[in-house]
């Protein structure tokens, strides 16, 4: 497998009968429950075409109480489901791995309530990420998270992965920003977490068991998220830099000099600049005079035009004149700044395009982060081209592996080395993708047997019939 791990059907799970379906019919309708071959399909296979279930049934609930009869239900029977938002997971987490039923919440899509002076934002779990941003923008308000999938993932996939993304350098993590959770439990059980309260400190806060639960403790069916107000003057640089000390160099300066106006410092290499601009339609090098080996695409978000401007003139005279920055453009217009972010956003896009790919989502100690991709790349010489891009200001490595095809022993050459050498640097094997499907075996390498041992206590407390999301994110079924 391309896993590095092989796994079998659990034969606790009941097989799917006739009458399992009329009941989901008689629970969400008979449209709600999708068989439709090329639907099926286009849900079984991940966003990276790596990982194929081979589920029978999909159903689409419009009401918190339609997913707990359907859990309910699949409890009680045995049935294994896997929660699905906008299936853009990059571990393959979100496809079933055998013949789990599919629970999609993409028909819960409603805004539920915004408060305009808190900046709280309640809905449904499978509200799309850009329409709510879009929403909030028409209020003054913003997300506080972004990334590349905004137009296809949804909120409760989002918390569910408890992504990261392109802002959380500026507004942190989910685990500050969800303020409230309502879940169905996997025995059916609604509990209604979905405070809208900044603090709250009446005993334990369970609903952040479901934030980066990756759906294998219950579904998340409401979110309500704390959102920060749409500031009006944002600027986009696009930096070259010579080494990568220079970029660390550069990351520093940023703080300093741009201070609370710095909203993301994403960094790439030349090859994964290369990967955008061979692979992606009307890209344009924004640097074309030399090539360079580093990129950092830096942003400011604040209040005052005239005030973040002068920083930015401050930061950038001292980065040039340090040497640390040989290279830079200053977006001078809104479709300048989309082509910048369009580069970096789309290199997963890129990657996927280019043929096989193998992904690590790290997070390293700035100081060390692009060692390992110098290592890699020395290990591997030309059997694959290897690229390190991603959220430098978060410490956030994405290190890909790009080859014409999938193959065993390139496999063998990237794992466990990648998982050594970052647990070695007292690294992460996962910093926001998530363990699912493709890396429970890799637990270890970030987290100790006795937590493990008190996640898998939690899972069997919560999740006692092991029927949601199986074979995924703990390592126990793994062999
Ligand atoms: P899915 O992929 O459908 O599901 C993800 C996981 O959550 C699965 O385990 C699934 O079972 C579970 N799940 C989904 N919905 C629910 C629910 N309502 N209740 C319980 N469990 C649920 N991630 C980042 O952190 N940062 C990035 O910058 C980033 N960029 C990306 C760019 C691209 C182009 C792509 C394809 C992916 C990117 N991702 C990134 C990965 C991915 O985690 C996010 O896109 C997103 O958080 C997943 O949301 P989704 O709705 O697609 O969830
Ligand atoms: C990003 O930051 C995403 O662009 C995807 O998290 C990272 O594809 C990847 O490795
Ligand atoms: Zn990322």
């Amino acid at each position: 497998s391309t896993m590095g791990s092989t796994i079998l059907r659990d034969e606790r799970f009941a097989i799917l009968e006739e009458c399992d379906i009329h009941y989901f019919q008689k629970v969400v309708g008979e449209r709600a429950v999708i068989n439709d071959k090329d639907e099926l399909e286009a849900a079984n296979v991940d966003w990276l075409g790596k990982f194929k279930g081979a589920s029978q049934v999909l159903l689409r609930p419009r009401t918190t109480k339609q997913v707990a009869s359907i859990l309910q239900y699949c409890n009680s029977r045995g049935i294994a489901v896997v929660p699905q938002g906008g299936n853009t997971s990059l571990v393959g987490g979100s496809v079933p791995v055998f013949d789990e039923v599919i629970v999609n919440l993409g028909a819960m899509n409603k805004i539920l309530s915004f408060d305009e002076v808190s900046g709280v934002l309640v809905c449904e779990a499978g509200c799309i990420l850009e329409n709510l941003d879009k929403y909030l923008a028409e209020h003054g308000f913003t997300m506080p998270l972004d990334l590349g999938a905004k137009g296809s993932c949804q909120i409760g996939g989002n918390v569910s992965t408890n992504a990261g993304g392109l802002r959380f350098l500026r507004y942190g993590s989910l685990h500050g920003n969800v303020l409230g959770l309502e879940v169905v439990l996997p025995d059916g059980t609604i509990v209604d977490m979905l405070g809208t309260l900044r603090k709250d400190n009446t005993g334990y806060d369970l609903k952040q068991l479901f934030i980066g639960g990756e759906g294998t403790l219950g579904v998340v069916t409401k979110v309500s998220l704390l959102t920060p107000a749409k500031l009006s003057s944002v600027n986009v640089a696009f930096l070259a830099c010579q080494d990568y000390l220079s970029c660390q160099e550069v990351l520093v300066l940023a703080k300093k000099k741009l201070g609370e106006v710095l909203s993301a410092f994403e960094f790439l290499d030349r090859s994964s600049l290369d990967m955008a601009l061979d692979h992606l339609e009307g890209m344009r090098d924004p640097l074309p005079s030399a090539k360079q080996k580093f990129y950092l695409l830096i942003e400011t978000t604040g209040s005052n035009e005239n005030h973040d401007k002068e920083k930015l003139d401050v930061f950038l005279e001292d980065a040039v004149r340090t040497g640390h920055v040989v290279d830079g453009v200053v977006a001078q217009d809104n479709s300048q700044s989309s082509a910048f972010w369009r580069i970096r956003e789309g290199i997963a896009e890129a990657l996927n395009k280019a043929g096989a790919v193998y992904k690590y989502d790290l997070s390293i100690p700035v100081k060390d982060l692009y060692q390992l991709v110098e290592e890699m790349r020395a290990k591997l010489g030309d059997s694959a081209i290897v690229i390190g891009y991603g959220h430098l200001g978060d410490g956030n490595l994405h290190l890909n592996i790009s080859a014409p095809k999938y193959d065993e022993k390139l496999l063998l050459q990237i794992e466990p080395f990648v998982y050594e050498w970052t647990s070695q640097h007292k690294g992460s094997v996962s910093a926001e993708h998530g363990l699912g499907f493709m890396k429970p075996h890799a637990i270890h390498y970030s987290k100790t047997p006795e937590t493990v041992q008190l996640m898998v206590k939690m899972k069997n407390l919560l999740d006692p019939n092991g029927i949601l999301n199986p074979y995924k994110v703990l390592p126990s079924i793994h062999i």
